[in-house]
């Protein structure tokens, strides 16, 4: 048994978590919020806005400050030398874009310079797309064309050409700056790539988050040929090659050792993305529970016998990183739309944007709030009203109602009957969401004692692969649902039922 830690790059933060595995404790969390952290920086919520055509992308060399003061912070809560494995969830889809010089980058232990320092002169383009970047739907279309079309697509790499998914990121940037495409060395996504700066050399991808970029043959866990060449020339060169999530990929580097005090047995396993990474850390790795992450994005996912693929094109099928597959549908309007409403109503904090939902009657008028071009579904900017018409004392609740019902019709697919729900990401704390999720899905909603799922899910995995703990074992007592589940009101049921419907037809 051992003391781990999981780190997670999300989109507006790094989170580091260590967990000794012998004791069930959790020993320290720390984080860095990429915003509020760095004001300087300009970044409030972690990425850049205002890009060209629906671009949105983030600094990496802020993400590589973060990580640093996240453990410069853990460093003063527990003794770093302890850790015996570490692992990494991130942001999903988002990439990193590194040429000439990038392994010596890796490598260099110098504890006098920072990794932004060292990782800057070597990044072949400045800034990384991630999740949010809308940008390349031409290049879904070309990617479609090019392997037979959607369905064609989605049978190869278990989704749709999906405009945040990483190849047709790729593509785009190959096609629009093909010099500096042509000094890319490597690619990696955000958990390989913070995996590598961990272990100081080029690091795997991982099945799960792999299966986020439209390249890898869902069913042979390993990259397509043919996607590849549908994607970019040279592509397969400067990827690293896709393994199992269970893979060790040596000791940490020589400038965690000096900088922070690691020991130099310290294992890197290598990362995933932050939802496969929430499915080990909810104790949902088997088929049977469905997780909901109230993160920046809204998500639902589950881990599946199989491999299912949603025929409109907008879920996906994922590597489970424990083996198998898992669902996810992502909503891009989650926590921000929750904000930007809290904002309109003039609520100061969340407690008065619980107290309003809690005024309001449940059921009587949906919203669903786009204040950004959503993903699931696909639509420009926008609200879609549903049932009573609403009033500013009911915006809140009828817009939390308005994304569950949303999640709840574009899950369907799926076809698992939601028998129990689990909650996680910022939002899962308020009571009054997780009342309203409970009641729109019919099912209980439980939470777990340990939140940050997506770091807890990286701890977990490390201290599987490279400790020999037993996933069993860790679950039962790190996965364990806290006290107070949520229980469903069934008399809301068929008012449910008709706002769903209601928002079916406005979809079509
Ligand atoms: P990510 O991992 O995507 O960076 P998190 O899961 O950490 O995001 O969630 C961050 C979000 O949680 C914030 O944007 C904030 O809006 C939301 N949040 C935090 N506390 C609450 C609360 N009590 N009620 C509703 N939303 C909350
Ligand atoms: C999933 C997705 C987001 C990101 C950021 O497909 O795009 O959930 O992983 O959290």
């Amino acid at each position: 048994m051992a003391v781990v830690l999981g780190l997670d790059l999300s989109t507006q933060s790094a989170t580091a978590l260590v967990l000794d595995t012998k004791s069930g404790k959790n020993l320290a969390t720390a984080r860095a919020a990429f915003g509020p952290d760095f004001p300087d920086r300009g970044h409030p919520e972690g990425f850049i806005r205002g890009g060209q055509n629906g671009e949105v992308h983030a600094d990496p060399l802020l993400w590589l400050d973060g990580l640093e003061l996240a453990l410069t912070r853990l460093a003063k809560l527990t003794d770093l030398s302890q850790i015996e494995a570490i692992s990494v969830s991130g942001q999903q889809h988002g990439s990193v874009y590194l040429g000439a010089g990038y392994q010596a980058a890796l490598a260099d232990g110098n504890p006098q310079t920072s990794l932004a320092t060292k990782i800057k002169p070597v990044l072949s383009r400045a800034s990384s797309p991630i999740w949010m970047d809308g940008s390349t739907v031409k290049e879904c279309a070309e990617i479609a064309a090019a392997l037979g079309g959607d369905q064609a697509v989605c049978d190869l790499t278990g989704s749709v050409a999906t405009p945040r998914f990483t190849g047709p990121q790729i593509r785009r940037f190959a096609k629009n700056n093909p010099q500096a495409w042509a000094k890319t060395e490597r690619v990696h996504l955000v958990s390989s790539f913070f995996a590598s700066i961990l272990a100081g050399a080029d690091v795997a991808i991982d099945t799960g988050d792999g299966a986020g970029m439209n390249l890898m043959d869902i069913r042979k866990g390993d990259w397509s040929p043919a996607a590849l060449q549908a994607t970019a020339s040279d592509l397969a060169k400067k990827l690293p090659p896709v393994r199992p999530g269970s893979t060790v990929a040596g000791p940490i580097s020589k400038y965690f050792v000096t900088r922070y005090g690691f020991s130099p047995r310290c294992q890197v396993v290598i990362g995933t993305g932050d939802n496969p990474s929430s499915l080990v850390g909810m104790g949902a790795s088997r088929p049977g529970k469905v997780v909901i992450s109230l993160g920046t994005s809204d998500t639902i996912f589950a881990a599946i016998e199989g491999i299912r693929t949603d025929a409109a094109g907008l879920g996906h099928a994922f590597g489970n990183p424990l083996g198998g597959s898992m669902s996810l549908i992502c909503v891009r309007n989650g926590s921000l739309a929750r904000e930007a409403i809290r904002r309109e109503c003039g609520f100061k904090d969340w407690d008065e944007f619980s107290a309003a939902i809690n005024h309001s009657p449940a059921a009587q008028s949906a919203v669903l709030p786009m204040e950004e071009d959503e993903i699931t579904p696909r639509r420009s900017a926008g609200r879609i009203s549903l049932g009573k018409p609403v009033t500013p004392q009911s915006l809140p609740r009828a817009a939390v109602e308005g994304q569950a019902l949303n999640m709840r019709l574009h899950s369907r697919w799926v076809g698992t009957p939601t028998t129990q729900l689990l909650l996680t990401g910022g939002a899962s704390n308020n009571p009054a969401i997780a009342k309203i999720f409970a009641d729109v899905f019919g099912a209980p909603v439980f939470r777990l004692s340990v939140s940050d799922s997506a770091a807890l899910g990286a701890a977990l995995r490390a201290a599987e692969a490279a400790c020999g703990a037993k996933m069993a074992y860790l679950e039962a007592v790190f996965c364990a649902p806290a006290p107070g589940v949520v229980q469903p009101d069934p008399a809301l049921r068929s008012a449910y039922d008709a706002l769903e419907a209601e928002l079916a037809k406005k979809l079509s």
